[in-house]
């Protein structure tokens, strides 16, 4: 009640200011006291600039619309190196060794936690990065679970990790046999996976992919520090082994070429791998799919390398892509949400009633939220995973 007050009280003293025509000050009225405003901070006239017009990128694949990145080169005259890294373990890897010579890099939130504290990453130049106010509050608020101040990290998209079908093969390769309730079990129950191996099973090639959702089909905490934990979806694992036939972490062309009928994917992976086969001539359906018990959240953000050569162009190009129409147009063509709240208003109708893409928010909250993983948890998931890969 009392806030509502307050915000009638404010919006009335805005209306009112924007009404009023300037008159005179009665003479005889009293001053009243007036709280001296505080002072807000200077915003800069425009982008600053290093003295050496360059900028290294390393980010995800498949992951930059085309020509944003010339576009921002174009308007700038920085010269930006764009390398890809393929999972959260190599980047993580490239941090901790030092000299990445990267200045932006895109961890998950999973990982960023870790590399926050480990100073890997230096606080974002905020004041050269205006565009941060277009970001959703409500996922500002979620990343503070990695970044507690929100000081360190901006989101370059967020998305799940969840099985991905070739509906059309996958039906033929069942055979009879109904689509299970939980989709989940297209890729870890045997009952499945020995009857979809013959179109192809493919599987993120990452421990830190797998494993979390391994042991959230097995009913454990997706980031269990529980050794017997991980026992148990070694085992669960090891019984589709023989069934998968591909391991790999850029596998759009795999789904839409027909190479891999059920996958353990990325959301906009598998939507980019529907497009890409609808525009080479398939028929086929390709779907990401939204398991009964939940898909795996993640948030992919940007953030500045300790040792960034180039601070001030990191923070030039972040608040590039923070435009709204850029946001939209990431999430137009890579099919994954946007967490800048000005930019999804720009979000063509398709793609932002695509519920695998802006999930509802029933299924939102069957989602197994992030979290993040000490470095014993890591070790131990690598070597389940390693065990599982070599199938051991
Ligand atoms: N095509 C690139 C997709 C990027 C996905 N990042 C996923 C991180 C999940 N932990």
């Amino acid at each position: 009640m009392k806030k509502q007050v307050l915000a009638l009280a404010i919006s009335a003293i805005l209306l009112a200011a924007c009404g009023k025509k300037e008159e005179p000050a009665p003479a005889a009225a009293p001053a009243a006291p007036v709280a001296a405003a505080p002072a807000a901070p200077a915003a800069p006239a425009g982008p600053v600039y290093d003295d050496e017009k360059v900028l290294n990128i390393y980010n995800w694949p498949d992951y930059v619309p085309e020509g944003m990145v010339a576009a921002f080169e174009k308007e700038s005259g920085i010269k930006v190196n764009y390398d890809t890294f393929e999972t959260n373990e190599a980047l993580h890897a490239k941090l901790v060794a030092g000299n990445t010579g990267y200045d932006i890099v895109v961890p998950g939130t999973v990982f960023a936690k870790g590399q926050i504290e480990g100073g890997l990453l230096q606080p974002l130049k905020k004041d050269q990065i205006p565009n941060l106010a277009n970001m959703d509050p409500a996922i500002m608020a979620t990343l503070t679970k990695a970044d507690p101040e929100n000081k360190h990290l901006v989101p370059w998209a967020w998305g799940f990790t969840t099985v991905g079908i070739n509906k059309t093969k996958v039906e033929k390769a069942l055979g009879g046999m109904a689509m299970p309730e939980n989709a989940w079990d297209l890729v870890f129950k045997p009952e499945y996976t020995s009857k979809l191996k013959s179109c192809g099973i493919a599987y993120l090639d990452s421990p830190t992919e797998i494993i979390p959702v391994a042991l959230h089909y097995i009913g454990k905490d997706a980031y269990s520090n529980d050794a017997a934990d991980y026992k148990a979806a070694g085992e669960m694992l090891a019984k589709v082994r023989k069934d998968v036939r591909l391991f790999s972490s850029t596998m759009i062309d795999d789904i839409a070429g027909g190479k891999a009928c059920v996958s353990i994917a990325w959301s906009g992976d598998v939507n980019i791998a529907a497009g890409r086969a609808t525009e080479n001539g398939s028929k086929d359906v390709i779907e990401a799919m939204l398991p009964s018990t939940g898909a795996l959240i993640f948030f992919d953000t940007m953030a500045v390398t300790k040792d960034a050569k180039h601070p001030n162009n990191a923070a030039a190009f972040i608040d590039f892509y923070l435009r709204p129409e850029n946001a939209a147009l990431m999430s137009n063509e890579m099919g994954y949400p946007t967490g800048n709240k000005a930019g999804v208003a720009q979000v063509k109708p398709e793609i932002a009633s695509n519920k695998t893409i802006f999930v509802e928010a029933d299924y939102f909250a069957k989602m197994i939220p992030p979290s993040s993983f000490t470095n014993e948890a890591r070790e131990a998931m690598a070597n389940t995973y390693n065990a599982f890969k070599k199938g051991k």
